[in-house]
């Protein structure tokens, strides 16, 4: 498919290492994807569901050891320790590649070798990047078909260039013992050994769309953010683009596809992205964003026509489940918090037997569905648009029992940095552990960011000089409790009433008044039309505890010691101000 003699030659170097039986390139044509689901279901790797109910719709189940991202197996392996940070793992890339080159070792005989070629952005978008990946998974194949641009195209693009990121995977004994997910960034290469699940294998995602990237963001002046993008069109057809970075669990996808309540007419979201943003500083001198994936890889369970009925549509067609149930009376699948009855009988996501009476879970609580973005029934216009979309806002969120207010703006982006850089969500009773403590995940990029975090605050800072007309930062917080430990703010659709506070503020037509940590609005500025709530709880909402915050700031500090001398000046002037403030 290709001349490329960097290309070619590393194949040939991997081939050598790996030793599969053959080699398939993937040109992204329907007959090869075809072929490649047959294959797939007479080999057990795939189950095809109900082609009435669920056409172009497979399941497939991983071993289950090999269910979630393994962060404390994810590395970023850079030639000095500290370009890495405190809040990565680190090997030397000499150490590292020896250990990994032994694993992949003949990994690949008896096995079929895949190379895909594959674009993160838009055809022809100055902000799109190309990586090859080579894998021995079919599943891998058939789910980077759908999040990423692949085949024939790529390679034209490519030419003869050696600028692309080189991506192995090999499946191996999907031994957790021996999973690595490595990231080398000075050399464009990403190595994952002994998993399946998607996280760890689908590299054009996490480990190249946001880790690599990060760091050539870091040395290029932009961005690779985990971030949705939104539009927000109001009822004159005027559309504003927002970006939001959550932590996990805090409705990142459901935010992307929001469906306005009723009582607020003519506004409308379209969705750009739910996952991962590309930012670059416009010829305009605005930020410009592009999602660079093709698909959404999200998580099923708590998925209904209730939550995210957009994303439930997304899903009816061309989707590949991964570790949901099998509903057995039509062959179609079945999660927890799914709006259709429980079945009586199902497969569970171990493949075993599975009726309601068990008390087991019947999905994998990180079961998820691979499907493509352009089924989303509210897909922007703009969602392939070479340029990106214009951003008017940056959003930053976590769950919060007390601390944060439902919305808060910064003073200015050297202070949204801040704002972002001291992001932290509360446990809940669903994940392991204890609950309700605290975990600070600057910018939602703890797992994420491919370069010491330290230097990543810097770029932030230094961006913000250079984008002429920045957009505004914003924090939000949908998880206050009252003091009985319900939720004090609905959520879901009337989300949109806080959106358009933001939206109003960066366009100058919303009041707010001056707090410790922001401008807050006033109750009287959210619109609430339509909403049973009173005074006193949106009040409430919108207020601001000093002594909560003093105890934050103390856990700030701890969190940023570790970057010692590496924290940049704009974040300990902004650390020194809060408490001030709070002080006075
Ligand atoms: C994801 C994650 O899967 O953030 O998107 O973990
Ligand atoms: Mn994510």
């Amino acid at each position: 498919m290709t001349n490329n003699q960097a290309v070619l030659s590393w194949l040939e170097e991997m081939k050598k290492l790996c030793n599969p039986d053959n080699v398939v390139w993937i040109d992204g044509s329907e007959e090869q994807k075809k072929q490649l689901e047959d294959e797939s279901v007479a080999e057990g790797e795939l189950i095809r569901l109900n082609q009435e109910k669920l056409p172009g719709c497979f399941l497939h189940r991983t071993a289950e050891n090999d269910v979630a991202r393994v962060e404390n197996r994810t590395f970023i392996c850079t030639s000095k320790k500290e370009d890495a940070g405190p809040t990565n793992n680190w090997e030397d890339p000499k150490v590292m590649y020896a250990k990994l080159n032994a694993l992949y070792k003949d990994s690949m005989v008896g096995r079929t070798m895949y190379v895909i070629p594959y674009m993160m952005g838009p055809y022809g978008s100055p902000f799109s990047k190309i990586g090859i990946e080579l894998t021995d998974s079919r599943y891998v194949v058939l789910n980077m078909m759908i999040m990423t641009r692949v085949g024939k195209k790529v390679m034209e693009e490519l030419g003869d260039s050696p600028d692309f990121v080189h991506c192995l995977h090999a499946k191996k004994d999907i031994d957790e013992e021996n999973r690595y997910i490595v990231q080398f960034p000075e050399d464009n290469t990403i190595m994952s050994v002994n998993s399946g699940y998607g996280g760890n294998v689908l590299l054009g995602k996490k480990c190249f769309a946001l880790r690599i990237a990060s760091y050539m963001g870091w040395k290029e002046g932009w961005m690779a953010e985990h971030m949705l993008i939104l539009g927000l069109e109001n009822p004159q057809g005027e559309v504003k683009y927002i970006a939001a970075a959550f932590p996990s669990a805090c409705g990142k996808t459901n935010l992307a596809m929001l469906i306005p309540p009723e009582s607020l007419k003519g506004y409308k979201v379209w969705t750009v992205g739910d996952d991962i943003a590309w930012l670059r500083i416009g010829p305009d001198g605005r930020l410009w964003a592009i999602n660079p994936e093709a698909g959404f890889f999200g998580v099923a369970p708590g998925t209904s026509s209730k939550t995210n009925p957009n994303a439930l549509k997304t899903t009816l067609k061309n989707t590949i489940f991964t570790n949901v149930a099998l509903d057995t009376s039509d062959n179609t699948v079945w999660w927890e918090g799914l709006d259709k009855p429980t079945p009586a009988h199902a497969i569970d996501w171990k493949g075993n037997e599975w009726t309601p009476d068990m008390g087991t879970k019947a999905a994998h609580p990180n079961s998820r569905f691979t499907a493509p973005a352009s089924q989303c029934p509210c897909i922007s216009s703009e969602f392939e648009a070479a340029g990106g979309v214009p951003i008017s806002a940056i959003v930053f969120g976590g769950r919060r029992a007390k601390t944060a207010p439902l919305v808060y703006e910064s003073f200015d982006w050297q202070h949204g940095v801040f704002v972002g850089a001291t992001m932290a969500s509360e446990t809940t009773a669903a994940a392991a552990g204890a609950v309700g403590v605290v975990r600070r995940d600057p910018m939602a990029m703890i797992p994420f960011c491919g370069y010491n975090m330290a230097n990543y605050f810097a770029h932030w800072l230094e961006m913000g000089k250079k984008i002429p007309n920045p957009p505004k930062i914003f924090h939000v917080n949908w998880f206050r409790l009252d003091d009985e430990g319900h939720f004090m703010w609905p959520g879901f659709g009337d989300n949109l009433r806080v959106l358009n506070w933001i939206i109003d503020r960066c366009e100058g037509k919303a009041d707010a008044k001056k707090t410790a940590i922001g401008y807050l609005p006033n109750a009287s500025d959210i619109n609430v039309d339509g909403l049973d709530i009173d005074k006193a709880t949106l009040e409430d909402l919108l207020s601001v505890d000093k002594a909560v915050w003093k105890e934050d700031v103390a856990n700030q500090k701890e969190f940023f010691s570790q970057f010692g001398d590496d924290l940049p000046d704009g974040i300990k002037e902004e650390l020194a101000a809060l408490e001030a403030r709070l002080s006075e």
